[in-house]
């Protein structure tokens, strides 16, 4: 008998069907963020990463250019199993023939490179609209700038993300997430916690006036309680974003780096979804402050895929991942980090949830208590290995990383 097949014998005692999850597990998309290939720099500017946010390291064989990024991303589709869309920033236009566009003026036109790349792998594309990194960053404001012509300008940023978004949902056939993030706040205690506000949320109605189609274009907006030298007050937090998306019927954005250490999303999930037709999460891992480490295997990725699974909302999050690392292969980063995304998942539709459902309504905790530490040593990595059989995936993925740092990354 395989192990597979003792792991599925195993698994039938308490009633669940391995090949269900497996079934299941391949489908769910996964929204693969570009970012993790050039430290967050993108094309149209190359300007230093601002915003709060940080890339720490210097591993060599940083893409440089779209040709590089894209033949990285392959390999990192080659490594990863299950189903992924493309996620990509405006920052990351393509100017072919010394053209020039700053983000007020972007087109869909500067982004077919990378549609063609989406379309001939039949992935479909989430955008973002890129609030950092740019000179029209005054005094680390955008959207809630007291300055009319940079709010203005960063407006106008914003309704052309909205038409690139819908020129992709179109072109692609599959919706398009447009995520909006600001990093917009103060480093030491306001004066007016007010007036930002205010104005960030004029800025917003003012973008969303930009005509697109709520069927094919999801606006999320994501939530941050601080960043690096945005300490003492952040414009979008997480009571702005809930409320604002709430009035406007968009989506939430809940990114679990983005809040209190001891606060945890996976226990948010469950409420969002109570009042929400979606949601969207950006998955990462917060060490003590969000620091955006490369996504583990950990309890809080477990907890929040199984909230997923638990609450029968598969079609329901929208789940994306965040992070970048310069200190290891980029590669191997952004392989880590999918891989466990999608070993959480499997794991998650590997668990007795109604058993377990029922325990609880029986008050019966003693019981829950075993039977839940019980499943964290069934043989989840014997269905892992059978999963990555099946999607033509090596289950070793560090000789292939280093055999491509050999002949392509360390040439850069
Ligand atoms: C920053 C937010 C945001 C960015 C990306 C690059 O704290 O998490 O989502 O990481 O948009
Ligand atoms: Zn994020």
């Amino acid at each position: 008998m395989s192990r597979y097949d003792e792991a599925r014998e195993l698994y039938a005692k308490y009633g669940i069907d391995t090949e269900k999850a497996l079934e299941k597990v391949k489908n769910v998309s996964i929204s693969v963020h570009c970012w993790q290939g050039d430290d967050v720099v993108g094309f149209d500017s190359k300007q230093a990463l601002s915003g709060g946010i940080q890339t720490t390291g210097n591993y060599p064989g940083k893409a440089n250019t779209p040709e590089e990024l894209m033949a990285d991303m392959d390999k990192v589709f080659e490594l990863t199993p299950g189903k992924k869309k493309l996620n990509i920033h405006a920052c990351y236009a393509i100017f072919e023939d010394g053209e020039f566009a700053d983000r007020d003026k972007i087109q869909p036109k500067h982004f077919d490179r990378w549609l063609k790349f989406a379309k001939e792998r039949n992935m479909g594309i989430d955008f973002n609209p890129t609030f950092f990194s740019h000179p029209n960053v005054k005094d680390g404001l955008t959207l809630s700038s007291p300055d009319e012509e940079i709010r203005k300008f960063w407006v106008e940023h914003g309704k052309r993300c909205i038409e690139i978004s819908q020129y992709f949902a179109e072109q692609t056939g599959e919706p398009c997430v447009m995520n909006i993030w600001i990093p917009d706040g103060y480093k030491d205690l306001p004066a007016d916690r007010f007036a930002p506000r205010a104005r960030f949320k004029k800025s917003l109605d003012e973008m969303l006036e930009t005509p697109y189609d709520k069927d094919k274009v999801y606006i999320c907006l994501e939530s941050k309680v601080f960043g690096i030298g945005v300490e003492s007050y952040t414009v979008g937090s997480a009571e702005f974003c809930m409320n604002y998306v709430n009035s406007k019927g968009i989506t939430p954005l809940m990114d679990n780096g983005h809040y209190h250490p001891t606060e945890v999303v996976s226990d948010k999930i469950s409420s969002m979804l109570l009042f929400n037709e979606k949601i969207a999460l950006h998955v990462t891992r917060g060490v003590r402050w969000d620091s955006d480490h490369v996504v583990i295997y950990d309890d809080e990725t477990r907890e929040i895929a199984k909230e997923i699974v638990r609450n029968d909302a598969l079609d329901r999050v929208f789940i994306a991942t965040d992070y970048f690392d310069a200190s290891i292969n980029r590669i191997s980063a952004w392989v880590t980090g999918l891989r466990s995304v999608q070993k959480a998942l499997l794991n998650a539709l590997l668990q007795p949830d109604s058993l377990l459902k029922s325990l609880q309504d029986e008050n019966k905790f003693t019981d829950i208590m075993a039977v839940m530490e019980e499943m964290k040593t069934m043989p989840m990595g014997d269905v892992w290995a059978e999963y990555l059989k099946r999607e033509n995936v090596e289950s070793d993925y560090l000789t292939a990383v280093k055999k491509y740092e050999r002949e392509v990354l360390v040439n850069r």
